[in-house]
């Protein structure tokens, strides 16, 4: 590139940068390769961390370039759309902090004529039914709950518990949706399979992660004592991992502690490699590597070829536990 081409280009890119921000569209440059933006709410969550790194690996492939962005806040979700708004992007993916930012997210990418597609945790309008035109492609959650339910009964059964001497440690965010749905299910399943209603305890969580679920276990489980085996459900493996935590904290034996999350992400990995089992029984993999691969496809074949995707994709998972975790990633791709 010659230098006077190159300070040409700099001042195209420059003069993107400050137009962007007064809401003009930033036209798609033409010869350049698509460019989309992946945000997630928890970039340092290995859940997150390889759907990105799977989005990223495609567009190596299929020509087209991936801005990975860690959104933690709304303040940050706008931020990043300002920035691929004026660095030329055609549109993102977003797993959103909140999904009742719905609606200032729609706004904020129509003013770049940006598309975009959620995935994980699907967004909400201002009466809290899903954004309409929005597709989606996240867990089919309640399935995936009752998989948990499922899977912490028949552990119990195994190890020969009672129902009226275990207690369940339900940790819970019902401002997500897609979170309630997951301990929903399992709260369905297991009593279906025979747990006791009245020994389910709630333990809400303010973050969805391994503190979040130390956090909310912790008093829930002090406030018990009399209890020595318990079960510990969530919507995601990090906050079962912290609450088993809390159990081993408070000196309960790994033996009396079945708790079955949701992802089969790192974290579970690192679990099941331990030397000695610990409370954590097993989680329900999903993959991580389709979810990042899918969405950005979605949103790919969207922009190229103006062909919408569908507006909910549901995915599906599998039992994880110390014996078959390595079969069960290099099946799921993780
Ligand atoms: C939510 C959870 C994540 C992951 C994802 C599919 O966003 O917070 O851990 O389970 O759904």
């Amino acid at each position: 590139m010659t230098s006077k081409i190159r300070r040409l280009t700099l001042r195209a890119a420059f003069a993107a940068m400050c137009i962007a921000p007064l809401g003009m569209n930033v036209a798609a440059h033409a010869d350049s390769p698509v460019k989309i933006g992946f945000l997630v709410k928890m970039p340092e969550q290995a859940w997150f961390i390889n759907e990105q790194k799977a989005a990223t690996a495609l567009g190596q492939k299929e020509n087209f370039s991936v801005v990975n962005i860690g959104t933690p806040d709304g303040e940050k979700v706008l931020a990043a759309i300002d920035n691929l708004g004026a660095q030329g992007a055609q549109g993102f993916v977003i797993c959103a902090p909140d999904v009742r930012l719905g609606p200032a997210i729609q706004a904020r990418a129509k003013r770049y004529n940006m598309k975009f597609v959620t995935v994980d945790d699907q967004l909400v309008d201002s009466s809290g039914k899903p954004l309409a035109n929005v597709p989606h492609l996240g867990m089919s959650a309640l399935k995936i709950g009752n998989q948990v339910g499922q899977a912490i009964t028949d552990e119990m059964k195994r190890r020969g518990w009672k129902p009226e001497e275990v207690g369940a440690l339900r940790i819970t965010d019902y401002e997500l949706p897609t979170a309630k749905l997951r301990t929903d299910g399992a709260t369905q399943s297991l009593l279906a399979g025979g747990f006791k209603k009245e020994n389910i305890f709630d333990a809400p969580q303010k973050t969805t992660d391994d503190e979040g679920g130390f956090n909310a276990a912790s008093p829930v489980l002090a406030q018990h004592p009399n209890i020595k085996k318990w079960v510990v459900f969530a919507l995601n493996e990090e906050s079962v991992l912290g609450a088993v935590r809390a159990t081993e904290q408070l000196h309960i034996a790994s033996a009396d502690v079945i708790g079955v999350g949701i992802n089969g992400a790192g974290e579970a990995f690192a679990e099941f490699q331990k030397k000695q089992p610990t409370g954590f029984y097993g989680t329900i993999a999903v993959s991580s590597t389709n979810h990042g691969k899918d969405s950005a496809e979605n949103l790919i074949d969207w922009i190229r070829d103006g062909k919408q995707p569908i507006a909910d994709t549901q995915t599906t998972g599998k039992l994880m536990t110390r014996d078959n975790w390595t079969a069960v990633r290099s099946e799921l791709g993780i």
